[in-house]
Order: structure tokens, then sequence, then C-alpha cells
């Protein structure tokens, strides 16, 4: 089992830190925790009727845990940041949204009610409102948990758990107080989500105005021809992950990194039929096609030459040894108006998770 980590305090928990607490009388009870059957103990203090509730807490900040935090097979430990308006708030929720419903045979479900409440205020916004979640406020950080299980060998169900920052990455500035660092520091892998139009080349190959518009948190259309921006952009990600991980500048940054292009929607129509373009085969398949992430990564690679963003692509080969180019859209089509989407069907969404998911052996690759 990786370590679990506070989503909270982002302090190890352990089953010597955490406690039961009783939530009638607010005594700590002395006893081990129930590692291994999962069953919540009872206070002795409060009897018949007056029995309460008995929650799991974090040693070092006291806030509620899920209480079946130390069953899992495994906690799956990566993080997903992007600047504000990259896209994150929006590709959290289709992504959760479409691994609950892939044919990957998860079942999955939030760790909390907080995790469950803001989902579905945000999955109804997209799917049924047809508009885009309006998300986050700058710098609030929200931490979603949830578990993952699937059938194991001899109908045992393997579990697995996932925390998600949304807000993650938004202010690199503050990224030296911020104690989501420990938690990137703690990150196997790192989803780092880039909007496209965030490099310059790539944004003056969108023809449709009022498309880009729409697609663009609020007031962020006008045109500045800054083509260094791109490379500043490669180098804050990675100074942003080097003083997360507490890294040297003088070496390459070794954590995978899934550089996920987010909003591909606005560029598949220059992709013609190539690979990018066909939905995903990892979860029809039900396993990962290291061929079909590798042609993906290729042609992200082969756009971004073609339309004079190299630069960009050096500076991230100079920073990451283990960078893997992604293209997914949460909504699958251009949006249609302000603030209003058209059918929305999910491009691609999983497919950095699945990238993951097979480097920890939760599904199998070929
Ligand atoms: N065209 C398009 N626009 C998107 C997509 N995902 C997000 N956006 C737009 O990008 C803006 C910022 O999205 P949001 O998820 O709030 O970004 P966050 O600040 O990183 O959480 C919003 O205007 C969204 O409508 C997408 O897949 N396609
Ligand atoms: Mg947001
Ligand atoms: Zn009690
Ligand atoms: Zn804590």
């Amino acid at each position: 089992m990786s370590d679990i980590l506070c989503p909270y305090c982002f302090e190890k928990v352990t089953t010597k830190t955490a406690y039961f607490e009783c939530t009638g009388c607010n005594s700590k009870l002395i006893m081990p925790l129930g590692v291994k059957n999962g069953k919540l103990p009872k206070c002795p203090k409060c009897k018949g009727s007056a029995v309460k509730r008995v929650v799991l807490k974090c040693g070092a900040c006291s806030n509620e845990l899920p209480n079946d935090i130390f069953q899992y097979k495994k906690y799956i430990p990566f993080s997903i940041v992007g600047l504000s308006g990259s896209g994150k708030t929006n590709y959290i929720t289709t992504m959760i949204q479409e691994l609950k419903t892939s044919r990957c045979g998860f079942d999955v479900s939030a760790m909390n009610s907080a995790t469950n409440n803001r989902f579905l205020e945000e999955k109804n916004s997209i799917y049924k409102e047809l508009k885009p979640s309006e998300g986050t406020n700058s710098g609030e950080i929200i931490p979603y948990q949830w578990r993952i299980r699937k059938p194991g060998k001899m109908s045992r169900l393997e579990s697995y758990c996932m925390t998600i920052f949304d807000g993650a990455g938004e202010d690199q500035t503050q990224m030296m107080d911020s104690d989501v660092a420990s938690y990137i520091a703690a990150s196997k892998y790192v989803i780092f989500l880039v909007d496209p139009m965030s490099l310059y080349k790539v944004k003056q190959t969108v023809q449709d105005k009022d498309v880009l518009e729409w697609s663009l948190p609020e007031g962020k259309v006008e045109e500045d021809d800054d083509s260094d921006a791109s490379i500043n952009l490669a180098q804050d990600m990675a100074s942003y992950i080097r003083q997360a991980a507490n890294l040297k500048v003088t070496r390459k940054i070794e954590i995978p990194i899934a550089i996920c292009f987010t909003k591909i929607d606005l560029l598949l129509d220059q992709f013609g039929q190539q690979q990018i373009t066909k939905p995903s085969p990892h979860t029809r398949e039900r396993k990962f096609k290291t061929g079909d992430a590798n042609l993906v990564n290729d042609e992200i690679r082969q756009y971004l030459e073609q339309v004079g963003e190299g630069p960009f692509l050096d500076s991230i080969d100079m920073n990451f040894k283990n960078a893997h180019f992604f293209g997914v859209s949460s909504f699958g089509n251009v949006p249609i108006g302000e603030k209003q989407l058209n059918t929305v069907e999910p491009h691609r969404v999983l497919d950095p998770l699945m990238w993951i998911f097979a480097q920890e052996k939760i599904i199998d690759k070929d």
C-alpha cells in the first residue's frame, strides 16, 4: 500500500496516527483501527438510543477521513494540475463521469458526500444543462476523493482510491505556500493540463473566433502576440514541478508527466483522419493500447512542429525525461454559444488515466 496523504493537511495517514471519534460525546476511542474487516467500532460511553456515528479522523489536523481509507489495495498517487482556465474543472468532471460509465468494468464512487455533491452539481451543468461548469474560484482547492473497484481474482473486489485536487496549479506564484505542493511531491505521475490556445501559433490556426472566445475564460481573448509565451509555459511547468517535488534545476524531471492538451475539439479538423480524431480504444478494449497512445503522442508532436511551436517542444524535452502528450476534449464538440454546449461526447478524456492505470498494473496493456 502506498502512503496515504490526508487531503486536508497532506500529512501521512497511518493506522497509528488516525483515530476514531464518537460524534455523540466527541470522545476519542482508544482502540485499534478496524483495518481488516472495516467495521466501525461503537462508542462505549454512548449506549442505547444515544449511540451515535463514529468517524475516522486525521491525527494531524482532525479532519474527517473516509472510514474505509485503510482497506484499499492501492492509493493511486497522481495529481492533475493546470493554470487557471486550462479546463481542469470540466475535465475532472467528465473524466470521472466517463470512468463511471466506461466499459472498463470499474465501479466508481465518491468517498464522501462533499465529493459527491460537488460532482453531481458539475455533472448536471455539463451533461443536462449543456453549460460548461463554472467551476472553482481561482485559489480554491477542493479535494475530491474517489474509490474505484474492479472485479479481481476469485470473486474478490480490488479497491483503489484516489484524491484529485481541483484548482491545483492555478497560481504558480503561490506554489511555495501551497500545501498541495506536498501532494505533488508525493505523486508518482502528474497530469498537466494545457490549454492549446495558450500556445500562440496554435491559437492562430483557429479560424472561428466566436468558438475561440466561448472556449476561453471570460476576458481572455486579447491577441497577445507573444511568441515566447510557449517557451515560458514549458519552463513554468517544469519549475512548478521542480518546486513542488524539490528537484534540482540541473536535472531533467523523471516523474512521468502526461502533457494533456485540453479543448482538442478546437483543433481536430486539422488532424484529418489521424488516430487522435478516433474514439479512444483503451476503454473499449479494456486494456491500454500502447500503439494508439504512441501514435497520438507522435501526431501531437508533429502538429506542434508544423505550426511553429517547435521551441515549445524543445523546451519540454529539455526539462522532462518522461513526457507523454495527450489530446482530450471534455465536451467532444466545440461550443455553440457563450456558455452553451453542443451535445456532450467527451473525447479521449480517460486516456491519461488509463496510461497511469496501466503503469500501476490496474489494467493490462499491450
Ligand atoms: N472548446 C472547449 N472549451 C473548453 C473545454 N473544457 C473547458 N473549456 C472552456 O475553458 C474554460 C475554462 O474551463 P475550466 O474547466 O473552468 O478551467 P479551470 O479554470 O482550469 O478549472 C471554460 O470557458 C470552458 O468552457 C473543452 O473541452 N472544449
Ligand atoms: Mg476550475
Ligand atoms: Zn460517544
Ligand atoms: Zn490531516
